[in-house]
């Protein structure tokens, strides 16, 4: 059975929302964030302190994208995966990786300057730049979602899981008023869709069950 080492609202939300949209039966354990701050047991499991952490048999991984890549690519009948064959491989592996290294690098920053650390460390100006500069890499996108409901080949795959990720942490660090129109119905198309209702229920339920708060951690503050 899949382990999925979990933080609500976390980046371990892509593969917990992928798993979700396979239909794949998996374990979440939930860590209160940061997890490597507040169970120092799980630095055995993932000396890193990150999550995800995720294992599956003799496999384990700790980054997001890659293991939507993973799990999309061991059930391509699913068709979340875009195969190398396809004309749209490409476009699906760069926003594939966009969604992780492009979009959620400048997120941090503003969670950290604007959230994490205690007030006399906080940072205005490296919050508001590095929010404007979120910003203008989303935009990016609209001319596309302009012309098709989902990123590439013409149809929901693990790309939209990791870049709808990162406007879920958009939406939590207050930019979603701030989207353009093409990617604001982006954001509530994705929204819509079951499988991310059904992770989003998992995590509560998970985190009720196992005495963690089912708020996110930008809501109730915590170390970066
Ligand atoms: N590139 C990794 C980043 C993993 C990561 O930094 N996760 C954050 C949660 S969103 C974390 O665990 N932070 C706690 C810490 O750094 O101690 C991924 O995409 O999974």
């Amino acid at each position: 059975m899949i382990r999925l080492h979990h933080c609500v609202s976390a980046r371990s939300f892509r593969p917990l929302w992928l798993l979700e949209e396979l239909g794949q039966p998996y374990e979440l354990v939930m860590h209160s964030f940061p997890p490597r701050m507040r169970d120092e047991a799980f630095l055995e499991i993932n000396p890193l302190g990150t999550v995800p952490a995720f294992f599956d048999g003799e496999v384990a991984m700790t980054e997001s994208a890659a293991i939507c890549q993973y799990l999309a690519s061991r059930r391509p009948e699913a068709g979340l995966e875009v195969a190398a064959s396809e004309p749209a491989y490409g476009d699906y592996l760069n926003f594939l990786h966009f969604g992780e290294a492009t979009l959620t690098f400048p997120q941090t920053l503003v969670l950290r300057y604007g959230h994490f650390e205690p007030p006399e460390r906080r940072q205005p100006q490296v919050v508001e730049d590095y929010a404007r500069w979120c910003l203008s890499r989303l935009r990016t996108l609209a001319p596309r979602l302009e012309r098709e409901p989902f990123l590439c080949a013409g149809r929901f795959t693990a790309a939209d899981v990791s870049v709808g990720y990162a406007l879920l942490l958009a939406s939590h660090i207050g930019l979603e008023e701030r989207f353009k129109p093409a990617v604001a119905d982006y954001w509530a198309r994705l929204q819509q869709r079951e499988a991310f209702q059904c992770a989003l229920a998992a995590e509560r339920e998970a985190a009720l069950a196992q005495g963690v708060s089912p708020e996110p951690a930008m809501a109730v503050g915590g170390a970066a």
